[in-house]
């Protein structure tokens, strides 16, 4: 049987990935470990679960050697926004916490690692439109600091030690299930639930701040395809370019009010303006396509239609009487 242990499993991505490889692989061969156990109800919830820091390297190095995974989606990390609130602490999750796990792979002869990489990689010198795979990477905040140093850390892993390092780099992210965490692209999501509950958004980017976001369960494709793809056939192993769909801040309040005409969106950027205008506002991912087949199924109408339905099932269901439950 394969074994997988998860990093972050608590995390916007985590919760469904942790999800979705239970699924594919059973509750018994999944690990999922987080710095906090997950809340009743998760979706990652019914497997074995353990507390891990990943930046506590002895731990690190025990939990892998007792638990002897086949492969490690290492997913904890601090993202843009929050990371710049305390840099140094950012260096050492994200830094530290990959560093931790390549290790420990390398020593315990794991057969695969994902980490997953961000257009944050990216900063103002790059070309903003339809992003080359291989371009300047000159990134304002510590978090994209810490996402270009560690493609390197694990590009270095794959070329010195031949281990299966491979990581795709995520637009913002979509979801339903467990919200974004202090990221600069938390706005698509927080949208999405102001529109159902109180009907008004304020959002903190300018209306008319285009960048690449992907929906919940592409990026989990992405993830799965790109761990099966045959490893001799990946020339770039790390840091692909994922491109889904792109669309304004504005755009996307415009997608919700047909589906919520009620529903208002007022716009008063913050300082996590500055982060989205040094972002790409598309990418090329013919890497991506041409070397592990990667293509998206949403496109922000999709995706809207979608999220919507899923939030408003959940709110049906947590308002329901007890006895109906
Ligand atoms: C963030 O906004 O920090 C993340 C990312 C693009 O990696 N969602």
């Amino acid at each position: 049987m394969k074994t997988i242990l998860v990093t972050g499993a608590g995390g916007q991505i985590g919760t469904d990935l942790t999800a979705a490889l239970r699924t594919l692989h059973g509750d018994a061969a999944v690990l999922a470990t987080n710095r906090r156990p997950p809340s009743a109800g998760s979706p990652a919830a019914p497997g074995a679960f353990e507390v891990l820091d990943v930046t506590d390297s002895g731990a690190v190095d025990r939990l892998v050697r007792r638990s002897q995974p086949d492969a490690i989606y290492h997913l904890a990390a601090r993202l843009s926004a929050v990371g710049e609130t305390d840099p140094q602490r950012a260096w050492v999750v994200n830094m530290g916490g990959l560093y931790n796990i390549l290790e420990a792979a390398r020593l315990h002869k794991v057969r695969q690692v994902f980490w997953p990489s961000s257009i944050a990689v990216f900063g103002p010198d790059t070309p903003r439109e339809q992003t080359p795979q291989d371009t300047v990477m000159r990134p304002t905040t510590m978090y994209g600091v810490s996402k270009v140093a560690g493609e390197l850390l694990c590009d270095y892993y794959v070329s010195r030690y031949g281990l299966d390092v491979r990581g795709v780099r995520y637009p913002g992210v979509i979801s339903s299930e467990a919200p974004p965490g202090g990221g600069t692209t938390d706005y698509g999501v927080a949208m999405f639930h102001a529109a159902l509950s109180t009907g008004h958004y304020t959002c903190f980017v300018r209306e008319d701040t285009v960048l690449p976001m992907i929906y919940m369960p592409d990026c989990i494709k992405a993830a799965l395809d790109l761990m099966a793809a045959e490893f001799p056939r990946l020339r770039h192993h790390n840091g692909f370019n994922l491109a889904a769909m792109r669309f304004s801040a504005g755009e996307l309040a415009e997608a919700i009010r047909r589906h919520v005409p009620q529903f208002t969106c007022t716009f008063e950027p913050d300082e996590r303006q500055a982060i989205a205008d040094s972002w790409p506002s598309s990418l090329d991912d013919a890497a991506a396509r041409r070397e592990w087949g990667w293509r998206p199924d949403y496109d922000l109408p999709r995706m809207t239609a979608d999220m919507l339905g899923r939030l408003r099932a959940r709110r049906a269901a947590e308002h329901q009487p007890r006895s109906l439950q």
